[in-house]
């Protein structure tokens, strides 16, 4: 085979693994050209890169999966080959293909290896003559009800009905009965037919709370294949990975070479080149079964980097450039272990909703053992057009518990501001007893947490104190000179209502100096605010300093306190919820805004209702109405002036009502 002369890679992808190939090209010395959307102008990947092409609206059909797009920008800017990450095109023959037509290497396999493992029926029966072994099961042409039936019957209940086409789960059915078979089998074909336009089915004999375990393999353009061990997936939630691990916790240096092996076939057979992906199910007896072949490098590759000190992307490169591989097998050696937390813009308790917004700030974990793959920036955003992973954090140890006790303090050292994420429940997985005693199998999951509104933070109550003590530290103190001759107790007492969903908790703020007792209807704090450097707040709390990051913003606090991360909403002042706020006399501007006109004067008699001022905020003007009867004690606000959210724009004395 000669070696291809490609100087320059163009990326096809977007986000983390964008700026991770970016980074391998690089330092193997290749320029390096971005591809992004309309949405992704100015994103991380595209300045990571020597240059970055736009490939189209945010749509993923118009931008990132478009072939025409993509081979263009690489002509446009002279790309010798193209690199296409995970999702998008990279398991798309149709693309391999386009890449050759257009004279471009693609870094991945042969088209044809893709197309071999395109079909889970056809990939089965080339695997068993392999000799790879594969679960008991019919993978044949009838698909006739009666043909299906009897294969059940055969194999044994419980049976695994699949989609041929199908992945990731969609199109499977569980069948414990010949009742339910022939419905089963019915519904999987029209799902299947819908998802992936055809009703081809296999069957398979179910495997009762297997593990998922993979194996690496890395294959050369002469004939050269090897397995760079295995990583342990099975911490899933409806087929999303959320956890990943290399070593796997029950593996044995048999079941390794014997799985080793096993994968090294099933590149060979289809005549394999790069990195690929052999997954295997793991029963309880250590017996392991072919399921599928991903023909691409996957998201939890670092764990494996870490465990054997190579580069994929490096050894990828090399590959598609010619080159033999460097190492043989005897070469691999595997040293400690490795755990990935995929770090998701999405609220657990929620049903797992995926989160779309701006991130105020963004600070990924630094210390020994750890690593944070991400495609971030502060003030990037997170949009509703792609995937809502943030970042992968991944902790190297010297054994599995050092690993699970570094990745645990770097997700608390991880913060995002601006959007809710899962690392509170990613959290409580790696603390999980099951977790950490090395039993988690594809249940772990299901058994542990089945009820998504159970996944609240733990610290929640302590995080919404803070929060309103951070939003009295915080606000505004305009108004606070006039205020202090009138104001005649030590200690002013502020309500703060923070709503979280649709649930609103209304607390009592009372202030000494910068301690803060927060009380409501079940809880109280007493808060001392130390000091607020950039988004970093020192505290003390029941005898304890600690530490937050937080950010102010559209109403909302954004709070990470380590263990988690929250959000609330500040509708003290929000026009529909002005019943109690105000309460006190204070009359606070309820957003950002402009001061287009203030009605009254120190010295007036106001009557509840009556309008005090005007504030333009948002292209919209807000009235402003007196919270009770009473005298306007004094009027911290001009015409014309800027205000902030929350900052006291008229004082009110109420008058008791006789
Ligand atoms: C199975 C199985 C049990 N028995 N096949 C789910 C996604 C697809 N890649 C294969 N899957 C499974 N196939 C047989 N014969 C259980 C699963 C499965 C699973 C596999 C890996 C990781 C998580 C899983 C969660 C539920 C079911």
């Amino acid at each position: 085979m000669t070696q291809s002369r490609f100087t320059s890679v163009l990326v096809a992808n977007r986000g983390e693994i964008a700026c991770r190939v970016i980074k391998g090209a690089q330092a193997k010395g290749y320029r390096t050209v971005a591809v992004f959307s309309e949405a992704d102008a100015g994103a991380r990947h595209t300045r990571m890169a020597d240059v970055a092409v736009p490939i189209g609206p945010a749509p993923v059909a118009q931008s990132y999966l478009s072939i025409p797009n993509i081979i263009a920008a690489a002509k446009q800017a002279g790309a010798g080959a193209i690199h296409p990450g995970y999702g998008f095109l990279s398991e798309n023959a149709a693309f391999a293909d386009a890449c050759a037509a257009a004279g471009l290497v693609f870094i991945g396999p042969p088209a044809e290896a893709i197309r071999a493992m395109g079909n889970k029926g056809a990939a089965k029966r080339l695997m068993i003559e392999a000799g790879v072994p594969c679960v008991p099961g019919y993978q044949g042409a009838a698909q006739d009800d009666a043909t299906l039936l009897a294969e059940a019957t055969r194999i044994g209940y419980p049976v695994m009905v699949k989609a041929a086409a199908g992945g990731g789960g969609r199109g499977m059915r569980l069948v414990h009965s010949a009742d339910a078979m022939v419905a089963a089998a019915a519904s999987a074909k029209s799902e299947a037919l819908g998802a992936f336009g055809s009703d081809e089915l296999i069957l398979e004999k179910a495997v009762i709370e297997p593990r998922h375990v993979e194996i690496q393999v890395m294959a050369d353009a002469h004939g050269h294949v090897i397995h760079l061990g295995e990583r342990d997936c099975s911490v899933q939630r409806r087929h999303q990975k959320v956890l990943e691990e290399a070593p796997c916790p029950v593996m044995t240096p048999a079941l390794r070479a014997a799985m080793g092996d096993a994968a090294v076939k099933a590149a060979k057979r289809i005549g394999y080149v790069g990195a690929g992906t052999v997954e295997f199910l793991l029963d309880a007896n250590g017996s392991f079964y072919f399921l599928e072949m991903n023909t691409r490098l996957q998201v939890e590759h670092p764990v494996t980097e870490c465990i054997t000190g190579l580069d994929l992307v490096a050894m990828q490169l090399d590959v598609a450039a010619g080159l033999p591989l460097a190492i043989t097998q005897d070469d691999v050696r595997l040293t400690g272990h490795a755990i990935e937390a995929r770090l998701y813009a999405e609220s657990p308790e929620a049903g797992f909703l995926p989160e779309t917004g701006h991130v105020l700030a963004w600070h990924p974990a630094e210390g020994d053992g750890v690593r944070v793959d991400h495609g971030m920036r502060d003030g990037g955003e997170i949009s509703p057009f792609y995937d809502p992973m943030v970042a992968k954090v991944i902790a190297w140890g010297a054994d599995r518990d050092e690993a699970r006790r570094r990745l645990i303090g770097a997700l608390e050292r991880t913060t995002v501001l601006g959007l809710v994420t899962n690392k509170g429940f990613l959290v409580s997985m790696l603390g999980h007893d099951e977790f950490a005693a090395g039993n988690a199998t594809t249940a772990f999951i299901e058994r542990n947490f089945p009820n998504p509104a159970d996944l609240a933070p733990a610290d929640r109550t302590f995080a919404r104190a803070l929060a309103a003590a951070l939003l009295v530290d915080t606000a505004p103190k305009a108004g606070a000179d006039e205020l202090a001759g009138w104001w005649s107790v030590g200690e002013a007492e502020s309500p703060v209502r923070l709503a979280e969903g649709e649930t609103v908790t209304a607390l009592k703020v009372g202030a000494r100096g910068r301690t803060y007792s927060v009380s409501g209807a079940e809880t109280s704090f007493v808060i001392s605010i130390h000091g607020i450097e950039g988004d970093r707040v020192r505290y003390a709390c029941e005898g304890m300093d600690g530490t937050a990051r937080f950010a102010i913003a559209d109403d909302h606090v954004f709070l990470d306190t380590g263990a988690a991360t929250h959000k609330f909403h500040d509708v003290t002042y929000a026009p529909a919820a002005t019943a109690d706020a105000g309460a006190d006399g204070l009359v606070r501007a309820p957003m950002n805004g402009r001061v287009v006109a203030v009605r009254v004067e120190a010295g007036a008699t106001v009557a509840r209702g009556e309008v005090l001022a005007v504030l333009e905020a948002m292209k919209m003007e807000h009235q402003l109405t007196a919270p009770v009867d009473g005298i306007v004690v004094s009027v911290a606000a001009r015409a014309g002036d800027q205000v902030a959210t929350r900052q006291i724009l008229v004082t009110i004395e109420a008058i008791a009502a006789s």
